[in-house]
């Protein structure tokens, strides 16, 4: 087909493009071009300036066309543009991968780099899976994620992940020998709760449960967002992750914090596991560590799993972890991990999240009243709204906010009917407010 030819007054293009995660047959009715970006606010292609409630996908949390950044990448793409990956290394991603495990929970120092977090969440689970062999327990080859848990699209991540939607048309391609944790929401508990809900510690005790029907010995590790984040921003009970921690010592399991959304600053602190006070034996890490701007995703792992890879019996020439990407440590997205890292730490954004919290507390808080507002929950720079579902039309509600907050000047996301807000750490006070107040009107008009 002719690209030009678009009777439709489609943009160019349209008619080849697959979007991804969108309602392709909707979108083509209701085009949204973004055409430019700057600090806090997208442009579209009308002009219209929108505030990033999300700092794009959870991944923009500087800010875009930071100078830094652009001048980090200007540069590493005048000096180095592409190193081979496989036998050789670029003093960018080497030096990046300290920098992370320095980051890190004491004891976990090993950086391997992908592309994404759905390529992190995979590399992650084969990590798992070879290191309960390397150590003699291959009959370990269990997985245990969680309800309403997203950990990606490749196969290992869908399978732990626990969106009933994302799974259902692929269910015979599903892993093998996957089970689900409960999800620790529950409205009637919890609702309009300001960080962490008391309630639902008790809820990792399921894990005992299933370690006790698979037994111990046939699972590899059990996966889980500390804070989950695509499915609305679910905030983990006071306890939960600590004793999940303790269930997976004991039964030699391995726990992986997926942090591709709660990694480098967003809920206040360098990864979730330094704000909920709980160190896993894996992170997996993407979107904040460049800002969002060249795709970076990572796992970090302990010394403990990175040596028992090492002490491997195979000659020295082999391979001792046969996985990798094209573009694992790629020089560009190096260097501008080292803009993100220098801006987050050096100039203090992460301790801006942190500061912004309570302000961010009170405007979500603050539409509580507003009708059809079931739950408001929040946690760093992070914050799920839940609204009443128009009867017999799930999401259409929430469809309803997000086009009214374009109006509004709101770029905003949404599941189902929950709005997720995470804006970027740059954001002022009064940009919050204005944010708040623009989310009202865009409420109010959609239950009008
Ligand atoms: N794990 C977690 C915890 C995530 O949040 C992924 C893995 C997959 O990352 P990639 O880079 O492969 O997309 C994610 C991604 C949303 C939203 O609206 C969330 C994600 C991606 C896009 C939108 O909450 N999370
Ligand atoms: N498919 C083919 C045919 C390839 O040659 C490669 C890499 O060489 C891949 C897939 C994997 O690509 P990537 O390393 O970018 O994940």
């Amino acid at each position: 087909m002719d690209v030009q030819s678009n009777p439709a007054g489609q943009p160019e293009g349209l008619e080849h493009s697959w979007l991804p995660y969108t309602p392709n047959r909707y979108f083509r009715e209701h085009t949204k071009l973004l055409v430019g970006a700057e600090g806090a606010y997208y442009t579209m292609a009308s002009g219209q300036k929108l505030f990033d409630c999300l700092s794009g996908l959870w991944c923009c949390p500087l800010g875009h066309a930071q100078p830094r950044i652009v001048e980090a990448l200007t540069k590493q793409a005048q000096t180095l543009d592409y190193a081979t990956a496989f036998q050789f290394a670029n003093p960018q991603a080497l030096k990046l991968a300290g920098r992370i495990a320095d980051m890190a929970p004491e004891g976990m120092e090993r950086v391997f780099f992908t592309n994404s977090g759905s390529e992190s969440v995979d590399t992650a689970m084969k990590i798992a899976y070879g290191y309960q062999r390397l150590r003699g327990q291959g009959a370990r080859t269990r997985f245990i994620g969680r309800e309403r848990g997203y950990h990606g699209v490749g196969f290992g991540g869908m399978s732990v992940g626990g969106m009933v939607a994302n799974r259902k048309m692929f269910g015979p391609l599903m892993l093998n020998g996957i089970d689900h944790l409960p999800h620790t929401y529950d409205r009637s508990h919890m609702a309009f709760t300001r960080g962490q809900p008391d309630w639902g510690g008790h809820l990792a005790d399921e894990l005992e449960r299933i370690v006790a029907l698979h037994d111990a010995s046939t699972i590899a590790a059990v996966i889980v967002e500390p804070m989950a984040g695509s499915t609305g921003v679910l905030v983990p009970p006071v306890g939960y992750l600590r004793k999940l921690r303790e269930i997976c010592t004991r039964h030699g399991i391995l726990l992986i914090f997926d942090e591709v959304i709660t990694g480098f600053g967003r809920v206040g602190a360098n990864f979730g596991a330094q704000r909920f006070g709980v160190t896993p034996d894996m992170i997996t890490f993407a979107k904040g560590i460049t800002n969002g701007i060249v795709p970076m995703g990572g796992v970090i792992v302990s010394e403990q799993i990175f040596n028992t890879f090492m002490g491997t019996d195979a000659p020295q020439h082999a391979v001792e972890f046969l996985h990798g990407y094209t573009y694992s440590g790629h020089p560009l997205a190096a260097a501008v991990g080292h803009a993100a890292l220098d801006l987050l730490l050096g100039d203090g954004l992460i301790e801006q999240a942190k500061s912004l919290e309570p302000v961010l507390a009170d405007v979500v808080h603050g539409l509580r009243d507003e009708t059809g507002v079931l739950d408001v929950r929040n946690i760093g720079m992070a914050a799920g709204i839940d609204l009443e579902p128009l009867p017999g039309q799930p999401g259409v509600r929430a469809m309803k906010v997000f086009e009214y907050g374009l109006e509004e000047g709101l770029l905003l996301r949404f599941t189902g009917d929950t709005i997720a807000i995470g804006p970027p750490f740059i954001s002022t006070v009064d940009q919050l407010h204005a944010m708040g107040d623009a989310l009202r009107r865009a409420i109010r008009r959609a239950f009008n």
